[in-house]
């Protein structure tokens, strides 16, 4: 990690929305990438999104647990190759758990069960959204490897302004519930070439761990 004059300091960006810098060291940051590049192999592997407007999302996505489709759930790739969509692992729970916990300071209160992992190479971008396919109010908790992004946090009325742009680096932890749970967010962009060399990812993974409540 760059040696900086000032170390990046846990934000509370919106109530209920932080960011926690370097949250995964460089080795837990090194298991979680080879855990994605095994996710992102066929069968149910990286696709290209779809949507029901004719485009297409410029972020690849693998799902784990329940698949994701605009804009429902799957238990298998219902816009793909029709395969059942793959395990949600326990560690991952515990690693989402203890990421809310670390975040918010609040206990973890039901299980994670739906991870949407999203590739973005030098020219990928995800539109302001909201989660709201989703069951449960459980917050959201969000992991970036690879190459630095431009996260906007914005908030539950629109997709205009107000919203912060906070830079997303490899390891660093967002976690967004309560008031901001529905906040509007996106990633306008990706700074290429800006991964830690020792990763080995050129482009970015996103790791969203969701509650389905379904
Ligand atoms: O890539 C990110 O940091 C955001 C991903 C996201 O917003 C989503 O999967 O809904």
């Amino acid at each position: 990690m760059d040696a900086e004059l000032f170390p990046r300091e846990r934000t509370e960006v919106a109530p209920g929305a932080v960011h926690v810098p370097d949250w995964l060291d460089a080795e837990r940051q090194r298991e979680l990438l080879a855990a994605c590049r095994a996710w992102a192999l066929p069968p149910a592997g990286l696709r290209t999104v779809r949507t029901p407007g004719g485009g297409t999302m410029t972020a690849r996505q693998v799902c784990l647990g329940w698949h994701w489709y605009p804009y429902a759930y799957a238990r298998t790739v219902v816009d793909g190759d029709g395969a059942p969509v793959k395990p949600f692992p326990e560690w991952l729970d515990e690693l989402g758990r203890r990421a809310v916990r670390d975040a918010l300071d609040a206990p973890g209160a039901a299980a994670y069960d739906i991870a949407l992992i999203n590739f973005y190479d030098a020219d990928a971008r995800m539109g302001m959204h909201r989660d709201s396919d989703e069951k449960s109010e459980a917050p959201v908790v969000s992991l970036s490897l690879g190459d630095t992004c431009v996260f906007r946090f914005g908030n539950t009325e629109t997709r205009a302004r107000p919203y912060t742009d906070v830079e997303l680096r490899s390891g660093d932890l967002f976690v967004f519930g309560g008031p901001s749970r529905l906040a509007y967010h996106g990633v306008p962009k990706v700074q290429p070439g800006s991964a830690p060399p020792e990763l080995g990812l050129t482009g970015r993974l996103n790791i969203t761990l969701r509650v389905s409540g379904l």
